[in-house]
């Protein structure tokens, strides 16, 4: 990897020298990993770290000029950033300015013109000249690189027996919560670190899995596992707190405190899940009763005192709900933050970049978004996207789209056929869960509403053109989480005939266990 041999040589004189070394992360799964791996080699080597994880609200994303001269004051002569700083190009000035020697380590893309900052050493398969093969390694795997480089001199069969298993683990769970693609060397970091889960690890992932309910040693821990239980507990800390618990949590030695940090992050969790539950209640409602928005073509939602730490996965669920680009807003001190998300065929960045001149901040891709601007601007920001959506989208029917791999009539579904599909684990991004289509099934008992927002569906495969079912009456069972809505809108009932689709899923419930299916999208049979 270009860069690698520099940055080594530094990090070694700073470790022999006894310099204090600065890592500079990021508040969410990859760039708290990213930190705990790399402090944890550092160490290994007998190096003094120190690290900054900023602050989301107060802070914000990417490096600071005043952390890097607080630092400097304090004595710190090499920086080392992980999961950011691509295009810190202001702060690396600031560093080189002070003296300090800056070693930038990053998986984030580059600018249009392909800039790099100054800096004495910069790690990231993206950069033009570097022949690194895999370019969508995540920033906590580029950490990993690097710290494998460190260690390598020093002991390479310890690096390899008992170093690099307990690294993969922390790189595995970063490579699938932060949605790099799940294919080629990342597939690789994902399966063997999953697999490394299941032998016994520091008291700081015991306490997490303990707190998800999760037992990776008596059942292998899978791409959702990690996505959906353990991603939103660590990233918990960042939305609504400080990123820093995540690692300490990671590096404690002490069962005690850990299980203090690992509480702490479930209540962290949860009060996400509430806060997030509470405005999007307020967005259904408003969505549900204001004059002509829910007809708008693209949605934007402002609120006061809307937890910013939410509004990205809240600008996720209206998207969900409505097939339609939303942007959810909040307002605090007078600034507007806003993050959005888009659908295919809409994109975002160029949206917002129309308004570029009303933000103070703002950046992302085609199907999400991030800005900053003076509470004042935002009825004109609204009145703009308002206009540039209505003359792009106008005529267009939201629609949902849905990636189907394959037709498979429900009484095909065999204990084989998912045993089969596990061995495409692990699933995620770039590798995703196969959806199947049944068609013609028909339900056998009333709709099951589950805490008002699910449903459970007891179906049958009506195989034959006329709708009579063939000879065996297999009954499946079918969940949709949060379809509940859904099947009011279809006015399902007994004897209703659905074209569904679906994922396999492996129930392990002692009681109801066995082979159920997960809806994933339902229309009226055809
Ligand atoms: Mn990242």
């Amino acid at each position: 990897m270009l860069g690698m041999a520099a940055a080594v040589e530094r990090i070694e004189r700073a470790v022999a020298a006894n310099e204090p070394i600065l890592l500079y992360g990021d508040y969410d799964v990859d760039g708290t990993t990213a930190v705990v791996l790399l402090k944890t080699a550092i160490e290994m080597l007998g190096g003094a770290v120190r690290f900054h994880v900023p602050h989301r609200i107060r802070e914000g994303y990417g490096m600071q000029s005043s952390v890097l001269e607080a630092a400097y004051a304090d004595g710190v002569r090499l920086v080392i950033t992980v999961d950011t700083g691509m295009r810190a190009f202001a702060e690396a000035e600031t560093a080189r300015r002070l003296g300090l020697d800056l070693i930038i380590t990053d998986h984030h893309l580059l600018d249009a013109n392909e800039r790099v900052p100054q800096a004495l050493s910069i790690l990231n398969p993206n950069q033009p000249g570097c022949g690194y093969p895999e370019k969508s390694l995540c920033g906590a795997a580029i950490a990993l690189k690097l710290a494998q480089a460190l260690l390598e001199r020093r002991d390479p069969t310890r690096l390899k027996e008992k170093i690099l298993p307990s690294f993969l683990k922390m790189a595995a769970i970063a490579t699938i919560a932060d949605a790099v693609p799940l294919r080629g060397e990342n597939r690789t970091i994902a399966a063997l670190g999953l697999r490394e889960l299941r032998r016994p690890m520091g008291v700081g992932l015991r306490a997490l899995f303990a707190a998800a309910a999760l037992d990776p040693a008596s059942k292998q821990l899978t791409g959702f596992d990690v996505a959906f239980r353990l991603a939103p507990r660590i990233n918990a800390a960042g939305r609504m707190d400080v990123a820093s618990d995540v690692i300490e949590l990671f590096t404690t030695r002490d069962l005690g405190r850990a299980q203090e940090l690992a509480a702490k992050l479930e209540r962290l969790n949860l009060e996400r899940r509430d806060t997030e539950a509470f405005v999007l209640k307020t967005i259904e409602e408003r969505l549900a009763t204001e004059e002509g928005l829910a007809a708008e073509p693209m949605l934007v939602l402002d609120g006061d005192g809307w937890h910013r730490g939410v509004i990205g996965i809240l600008a996720s669920r209206v998207v969900e709900r409505t097939a339609k680009p939303a942007i959810v807003i909040c307002v605090e001190e007078g600034v507007a933050h806003g993050s959005g998300r888009s659908v295919h065929g809409f994109p975002l960045l160029e949206a917002i970049e129309t308004c570029s001149d009303l933000f103070t901040r703002f950046g992302g891709h085609a199907f999400a978004v991030g800005f900053a601007l003076p509470a004042a601007a935002l009825p004109e920001l609204k009145q703009r996207l308002r206009c540039y959506a209505a003359e792009r989208l106008a005529a267009r029917e939201p629609e949902r789209l849905l990636q189907i791999h394959a037709e498979l009539p429900l009484d095909r579904i065999t204990p084989v056929l998912a045993g089969w599909l596990r061995k495409l684990e692990p699933l995620g991004h770039g590798n995703p869960e196969p959806i199947f289509v049944a068609r013609n099934a028909r339900l056998m008992a009333p709709v099951r509403v589950m805490k008002e927002r699910h449903v459970a569906l007891s179906l049958t495969q009506a195989t034959s053109a006329t709708g009579a079912h063939s000879g065996n009456i297999g009954v499946m069972r079918a969940v949709g989480w949060d379809m509940a809505f859904r099947a009011v809108e279809l006015g399902l009932s007994e004897g209703s005939r659905i074209d569904l689709a679906y994922r396999i899923r492996e129930n392990d419930h002692p009681d109801y266990g066995g082979i159920e299916v997960e809806i994933a999208g339902i229309e009226p049979a055809a």
